[in-house]
């Protein structure tokens, strides 16, 4: 992967990038940060702020050229380590565009900076201990996020949540290597030898914590990807012109990615608590994978993937056939959802609760379905406000809360370092009951389990994490 410039040494050279997104805008952010921040940036700023953390305008000029001015800058400098990155930094606000801010940072690099890598500003906040691993990961989630649930859980681990509870567990396990030592250097001291089921239940508990906050992964892809909503029913049941409707009503379309699957359409509608991705099946054909027999359009990788179904029909008679093909095929949570109610029908029984956003959500049964069809009109707009209430609804009761957990872990290398904490702790579980091994040798188990935990928060061999965490992020941060 190539060795980052200046990762050697901690203190590093004096880097500078845009921090704000390229192209037309009316401002764009410049950062500069390192030992030589200062003086590169007094021969390129006139007349220089005596004053840290003072908005001060400044004339940017190239530093051989100083009369033939690039822009006029709003400086503010902060002195280290009382900086974003631990260092001397400048942040430059610069008029935006394509000329301004490559200009000022051609001055500034000409002037002795170096121009940054993908996440350099904050891999040097986490080598000069401003930030931990996670809350530097948390940083980039913030960027990424789409959604309200991302939104969410970012700004979490970026106040801590997550670090903390590791510090937790980590404490717990090295409290269990502790007891042993003591019990090492002082045998038999007051409470007589040590209880092997003391250390047992320590161990025990932290497993149990580790399982709990691996079990929040799905969490991450559900604020990411959204909870899965499928439209089925026959064709020609209004399933286009209901998506077409629930797209336009939507508060936040995130993203429309027509053309991913050859059946179908998908969007990304943002949503409380979690995002909702809606599927609609396009034109399958005969041949292909249709619910068949019953007629129903959408496949089996659909339905096999749908964590709810909006079962569509125009009449009782076509909901109880699509929710019975849907039945036979799929275990997700069923919504009915009568179609093109602004169409009098006979033996049609007005009911303007099912269009005037009753809490419909009271009828859902036990099991989280709705009792009663929820009648929609795509044309009139009519019960879609209630439609979207009964969904929401329908989402809380079969997604988990994310009030429940506020430590989420959100990577693959969350996962792999709990997952080597925990069989570590496993590993020294099997060897301590059976009392087989001198302790010392069981407690190198603690010790290794404490160290996947280090990593995973930062705060050790900092070098083989870095360059893969700070990969992925966008210059300039
Ligand atoms: N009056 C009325 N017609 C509708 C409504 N929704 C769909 N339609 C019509 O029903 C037909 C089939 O609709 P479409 O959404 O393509 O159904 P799909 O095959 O299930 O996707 C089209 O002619 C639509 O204009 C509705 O709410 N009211
Ligand atoms: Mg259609």
């Amino acid at each position: 992967m190539g060795a980052r410039p200046g990762s050697a040494d901690p203190r590093g050279d004096t880097i500078v990038a845009t921090a704000t997104a390229p192209g037309r805008g009316a401002l764009a952010v410049i950062r500069l940060s390192g030992p030589d921040a200062l003086t590169i940036a007094r021969r390129c700023g006139t007349p220089w702020p005596d004053a840290p953390r003072q908005a001060t305008r400044v004339r940017v000029h190239a530093a051989d050229r100083p009369d033939t001015p690039l822009d006029d800058a709003l400086v503010t400098w902060f002195a280290a380590p009382r900086s974003f990155t631990g260092e001397d930094v400048v942040e430059w606000t610069v008029h935006g565009g394509a000329y301004v801010p490559a200009a000022v940072v051609a001055a500034l690099v000409a002037a002795g900076a170096r121009p940054a890598l993908a996440g350099e500003f904050t891999e040097r906040a986490v080598r000069h201990g401003k930030l931990d691993l996670l809350r530097a990961e948390a940083i980039g989630d913030l960027i990424d996020a789409r959604t309200a649930a991302a939104h969410r859980t970012a700004l979490r681990q970026l106040d801590g949540a997550l670090s903390r509870r590791l510090a937790t567990l980590r404490e717990a396990v090295v409290g269990a290597e502790a007891l042993i030592a003591y019990d090492l250097d002082f045998p038999s001291e007051d409470d007589g030898p040590l209880d092997p089921a003391r250390v047992l239940a320590a161990v025990d508990e932290t497993v149990a914590a580790i399982d709990t906050l691996l079990a929040t992964l799905p969490q991450a892809a559900l604020g990411r990807d959204g909870v899965t909503v499928v439209l089925a029913g026959a064709p020609n049941a209004g399933k286009s012109s209901l998506f077409n409707a629930l797209l336009g009503e939507a508060r936040a379309l995130v993203s429309e990615v027509p053309g991913t699957t050859r059946d179908a359409i998908e969007v990304l509608l943002d949503d409380d608590p979690w995002p909702i991705r809606l599927v609609d099946t396009a034109g399958l054909r005969a041949s292909e994978d249709r619910v068949e027999r019953l007629g129903i359009e959408v496949s089996h990788r659909r339905l096999a993937e749908a964590q709810v179904v909006l079962v569509c029909g125009e009449d009782d008679d076509a909901l109880a056939r699509a929710s019975d093909a849907v039945r036979a095929h799929s275990s997700a949570a069923l919504l009915q959802v009568r179609t093109k109610c602004d169409q009098a029908r006979s033996g049609d029984v007005a009911d303007p609760s099912m269009a005037g956003g009753e809490p419909i959500a009271a009828n859902a049964t036990s099991d989280g379905e709705m009792a009663t069809p929820i009648a929609v009109s795509a044309v009139t707009g009519a019960g879609l406000v209630a439609l979207r209430a009964a969904l929401r609804a329908l989402v809380r009761a079969t997604s988990p809360d994310p009030a429940e957990s506020s430590a989420v872990v959100t990577r693959a290398r969350h996962v792999a370092a709990l997952t080597t904490a925990r069989d570590e702790l496993a590993a020294f579980r099997a060897v301590w009951a059976a009392g087989e091994l001198p302790a010392p040798v069981a407690a190198t188990h603690l010790r290794a389990a404490t160290l996947a935990l280090d990593e995973l928060i930062g705060a050790v061999d900092i070098e083989a994490v870095l360059d893969r965490v700070f990969r992925s992020f966008c210059i300039g941060k």
